[in-house]
């Protein structure tokens, strides 16, 4: 069954981490409608369907009461705090855009989902590798003693990325992961399956030509310039996590980002 589409917001407050904090998501609600947004634009690790505790349990249902109370609909990418059976629960309808309808107001945006509002051109790919899953004989020990509340879909994969790659230009690319060449404030931590997955962002940048490119993940605000394969600059914005009061997030205007795009 395929939906009619998702309301098109106009005014979107763009939103890192949120880790399934129900307090701090009602919080930024009333933010965003305070500052007359229509949409939430969530990059990754909502934290949706993550955990077995009665606040992490009730975490969907209060989403779509904080969205009813402010008058917000909420979008939202992947991260590697995410339950994706839950995400790709194939049961759940797709809006016409491809966009998975969990609840009237929450919209989960696929991978290598492509769609326009106000004539801007998006491409969603969330996804990364979790530093804090320590190790594959650490996962295996936890996994015998209760449920690992870890997915293996977490990374991006080589489909993902060919998916992704097969079809025009876009102008705003939306991800949880960072490309490489974003200089990101305090140096992250090396290792092999991180850089990985941020080489796929940056093949994805360097083709696809976008000129913005928001994600969360690394728990830090920043904003940076680069020029992807000696295309158009790219201006790339980091959000960071809950708890991090305005640096979770920023206001962006739909309609005119076309213009500013040009
Ligand atoms: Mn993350």
């Amino acid at each position: 069954m395929t939906l009619a589409p998702a309301p098109t917001p106009q005014k979107a407050l763009l939103l890192g981490d949120v880790h399934g904090r129900a307090g701090w998501f009602a919080a930024i609600c009333e933010e965003a409608r305070r500052r007359g947004c229509d949409a939430l634009v969530q990059v990754g690790d909502l934290g949706y369907g993550v955990g077995d505790t009665p606040e992490a349990l009730a975490f969907p249902a209060r989403l779509e009461e904080e969205l009813t109370r402010y008058g917000l609909s909420l979008f939202f990418v992947d991260g590697n705090h995410d339950n994706f059976d839950l995400l790709l629960d194939p049961t759940k309808p797709l809006t016409a855009e491809g966009f998975r309808q969990l609840s009237p107001r929450v919209f989960y945006i696929p991978r290598a989902t492509r769609w326009s509002w106000h004539g801007v051109r998006y491409l969603a790919l969330g996804g990364a590798y979790s530093l804090d899953r320590r190790g594959r004989d650490k996962a295996e020990e936890l996994e015998q003693k209760a449920r690992v509340w870890w997915w293996p879909e977490e990374r991006i994969s080589e489909g993902d990325l060919y998916r992704s790659l097969d079809g025009p230009p876009v102008d705003v690319l939306l991800t949880h992961d960072a490309p490489l060449e974003a200089r990101l404030p305090g140096a992250p931590y090396p290792s092999p399956p991180t850089e990985a997955n941020r080489r796929y962002i940056s093949t994805l940048a360097a083709r696809l030509k976008p000129r913005l490119l928001v994600h969360g993940h690394w728990h830090v605000r920043y904003q940076d310039v680069y020029r992807p394969a000696d295309g158009p600059r790219l201006q790339v914005i980091g959000l960071s996590r809950d708890g991090d009061w305005p640096g979770c997030f920023a206001e962006l205007d739909l309609v005119a980002l076309r213009e500013q795009l040009r």
